[in-house]
């Protein structure tokens, strides 16, 4: 007995190993805004906490099969395991605790940290810089500067265009079904629904575009219909100074020339 726990210990530890190694490597998407920080660093947190249990489960499994296994020949079932004893009791409280705590951290504490602004239905701060009203229907989307007068649609051609370092909020709407308002590189996704303006803030912290990079794009990320995937817009974050200049350009008496 003591020659199979060791053995099956030895290959919890390797396989932890590994996966700690995996959940720690920057596999992730391009992070492109400060949530997008926060929402990785809690992944990871989640990643490896859960592994020991995943490769504890996986480690005992596989070793059980291929030490235990019959293959095909005729067995019997071996004693029942009536849960009584150490073992049982230990993995209720490890796992127990672990679930405990993530569900306060980073669970309680990062909605807190992500909703301080209780109003309406949405995501983040109310300190935003920049808003952008967002309408989604079937299939693309409508994007209005509304301080600037400026609407842009993939219909033109345009993109959604940001600036870095600033808190951007976007009040979303649709006027059809239900969809969902999702930019991969911001971490940040909120259901765009008819009749209801939900919204939410982020803050952009790198530059970057579509072309170069496709987590820079708005993606419907709810299933409306027949064009869904195609729901798409690309999004460009650009300096300050260049924003400013842009959306100059797209002013209507600007175009209008
Ligand atoms: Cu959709």
């Amino acid at each position: 007995m003591r020659r199979h726990v060791i053995a099956a210990v030895a290959v919890w530890v390797v396989l932890t190993a590994i996966g700690e190694t995996l959940a720690l490597a920057d596999l992730y998407p391009t992070v492109g805004s400060s949530e997008a920080e926060d929402f990785d660093r809690i992944f990871r947190i989640l990643i490896v906490m859960g592994m020991p249990v995943f490769t504890f489960v996986i480690a005992v499994l596989f070793y059980c099969v291929i030490r235990f296994g019959s293959f095909g020949k005729p067995s019997e079932d071996g004693p029942a395991y009536r849960g009584a004893g150490l073992g049982p009791r230990v993995w209720l409280a490890v796992t127990g605790s672990l679930a405990l705590t993530v569900m306060i951290f980073p669970g309680l504490t990062g909605l807190a940290e992500l909703q301080p602004d209780k109003s309406g239905y949405g995501w983040g701060e109310s300190n935003a810089e920049l808003v952008v009203r967002v309408v989604g229907f079937r299939w693309s989307w409508t994007m209005e500067y509304a301080d600037a007068g400026v609407t842009v649609s993939t219909a033109q051609g345009k993109e959604l265009v940001l600036p870095v370092d600033t808190h951007v909020k976007f009040e979303i709407e649709s006027t059809d079904v239900i969809h969902s308002f999702w930019i991969p590189a911001f971490r940040m996704k909120i259901d765009a629904l008819p009749g209801r303006t939900t919204h939410m803030t982020v803050k952009t912290t790198a530059l970057g575009r579509f072309e170069d990079d496709d987590a820079y794009r708005v993606q419907c990320a709810e299933l409306c219909g027949l064009d869904h995937s195609t729901m798409t817009f690309p999004v460009r974050v650009v300096p300050r100074a260049e924003f400013e200049q842009w959306l100059q350009s797209q002013k209507p008496a600007a175009t209008a020339q």
